[in-house]
């Protein structure tokens, strides 16, 4: 692990178990992410990289406040800077600075598998489907990272029961766009392209599992996952696919990105869990991004809390199950 991983910077994958060309790929990413990285520790100067809150267009959604946290936002020039978008690079203002060059018009979304009526959703059907709600939810990062976020959109189970999931589709994957000549990050070979991330049914369908198609009252920008997103607030943030192009009910369990670059670290259920650390590094305590003085430079170590502290909600998905060994 570089210094920067440690410090919680960007997601490490254990060298040991990459392979050396893999490897060598991501060393020189990361050498000329370094810069970047160091952008990242001055929270005064990220605000300077990126357009204020403003600028993109407005997405009314009413609050629902029963799932809304009371707790103080991170201001949006947090929430649009300090991001992880590997598609975009893997420092954490590469996503602001280089996502220009995503197209998110026209956009579809491919909804196949195990479903009685698989079918190619638009964009703008997409943005109609279902009443837009804005959830402020916790987002906590496995690096150690953490934030408040009031996101919009509407519960996944609203899109997946348009298509009728047949009695086998036990699994969903959800599936980024792959277009190097969008997204450069693309040509390094650090992750598996296409970004596959994946839920069981039940967590899918679960009222707090948001497709996100915007935050802070605005359509997404592009380095949080425009045109849209999925957002699971129980479970680390890299769960959370961007830039959706294509959902697939299954009956296997998926392997995700982050599975096959780091199984050892990276499980399919990645619930928050501060006793479980199957990392190199402690999961008990996160910094809470914009909260500190001095313009966020110094920001709150707060101890993490099991399932993110939504396990009123979402503890019985795994009744009987051993969350040690299921991480
Ligand atoms: N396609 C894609 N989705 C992704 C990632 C990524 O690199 N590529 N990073 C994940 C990680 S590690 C986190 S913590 C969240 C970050 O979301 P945010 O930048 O909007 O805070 O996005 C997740 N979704
Ligand atoms: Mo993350």
């Amino acid at each position: 692990m570089n210094k920067w991983q440690q410090q919680g910077f960007e997601h490490p994958v254990p060298s040991d178990i990459t392979p050396q060309t893999v490897y060598r790929a991501r060393r020189a990413l990361l050498g000329a992410a370094g810069a970047g990285a160091l952008a990242a520790m001055l929270p005064q100067a990220r605000a300077l990289e990126v357009a204020p809150q403003g600028r993109l267009p407005r997405l009314a959604a009413e609050r629902n406040a029963e799932y809304s946290t009371s707790e103080k936002r991170t201001p949006y020039d947090d929430v649009t800077t300090y991001n992880n978008f590997y598609e975009f690079g893997t420092s954490k203002s590469a996503p602001a600075r280089n996502s220009g060059s995503l197209r998110t018009r026209p956009w579809s979304v491919v909804v196949e598998g195990e479903v009685q009526r698989p079918r190619t959703f638009s964009i703008e059907e997409l943005l109609r489907l279902a009443p837009m709600q804005e959830r402020i939810y916790r987002h906590r990062c496995v690096e150690g990272w953490s934030m408040v976020i009031p996101w919009i959109g509407y519960p996944l189970s609203a899109l997946l029961e348009r298509v009728q999931p047949t009695s086998a589709a036990r699994f969903v994957e959800f599936i980024t766009l792959h277009d190097p000549a969008q997204m450069p990050g693309q040509n390094s070979s650090i992750l598996q392209w296409p970004y596959l991330e994946g839920l069981r049914i039940d967590e899918a369908m679960h009222p707090l599992t948001l497709l996100s198609f915007g935050l802070y009252g605005e359509v997404l920008p592009n380095q949080d996952g425009a045109p849209l997103r999925m957002v699971i607030p129980w479970k680390y943030g890299f769960k959370g696919g961007k830039s959706i192009v294509r959902i697939r009910l299954v009956r296997k369990q998926p392997l995700t990105s982050w599975m096959r670059a780091a199984p050892n670290w990276y499980g399919f259920y990645s619930n928050v869990n501060p006793e479980v650390s199957p990392q190199d590094w402690s999961q008990a305590y996160e910094r809470r991004i914009g909260q500190g003085s001095f313009g966020g430079l110094f920001t709150p170590r707060i101890p993490t809390r099991l399932f993110n502290g939504y396990g009123e909600q979402v503890a019985y998905l795994y009744k009987g199950m051993n969350l040690v060994k299921d991480f």
